[in-house]
């Protein structure tokens, strides 16, 4: 793997264009607004790589990427935008279940909880998804930066409870702004990818 090298390849929109996979597959899953793009763009090193928005939920696509040496990122829609007509709430649900069901290499898939809050009822759903299907995930505590030093404390600690089930080593705090946890995670992937191991 080449992290330089990385590539955005396609979006795409609806279930049947979905192409088949060839490559082993690293994902990026979380709530619209969590700080999907920004994690995208510092673990690879790249400005714009995936595109930063703040208008979150706009539309409903998988994003695929080349990320070099025959592996693929995998951006998944973001979920959880109370703004979002039923119609799309639809369409993402019937891409998410399509893309896991295709019969995919997934090697990893980092999923991101913003780590000011609690996780929301979706993020819990997501994560027993992984858990009963045995996706080896990882979960990214995003915009680490913004908690003070007592509040970070205390999320840490509370997140652990709330994510029983998780392994301690695997809940990463990340700060898109000042790179914390990006090199960890970048360890992760490397790994996974490599040796379809997570531990
Ligand atoms: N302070 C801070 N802001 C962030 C961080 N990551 C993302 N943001 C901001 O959160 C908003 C949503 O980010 P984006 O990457 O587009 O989220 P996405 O919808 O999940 O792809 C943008 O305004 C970003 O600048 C972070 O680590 N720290
Ligand atoms: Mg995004």
């Amino acid at each position: 793997m080449d992290f330089s090298k990385a590539q955005f390849e396609k979006a795409y929109g609806t279930l049947s264009q979905l192409p088949p996979c060839r490559e082993p597959e690293i994902v990026f899953s979380g709530r619209s607004n969590v700080g999907k793009s920004s994690l995208i763009n510092k673990v690879f090193n790249r400005k714009n790589l995936a595109r930063v928005s703040s208008v979150p939920g706009k539309t409903v696509t998988i994003n695929f990427y080349s990320a070099g040496g025959g592996v693929k990122i995998v951006d998944l829609p973001g979920y959880g935008y109370a703004k979002v007509a039923k119609t799309e709430k639809q369409r993402w649900a019937s891409m998410m279940e399509g893309y896991f069901k295709s019969g995919r290499d997934i090697r990893l898939v980092v999923q991101l909880v913003d780590m000011r809050h609690p996780p929301t009822a979706d993020d819990l759903t997501m994560i027993e998804f992984l858990e009963y299907n045995k996706y080896p995930f990882i979960v990214a505590l995003t915009k680490s930066d913004k908690l003070n030093k007592t509040e970070y404390k205390n999320r840490l600690e509370s997140i652990k409870t709330e994510l029983s089930g998780v392994p301690e080593n695997r809940i990463i705090p990340f700060s898109a702004i000042n790179g914390e946890g990006a090199e960890t995670i970048r360890n992760y992937i490397i790994k996974c990818a490599e040796e379809n191991n997570v531990n």
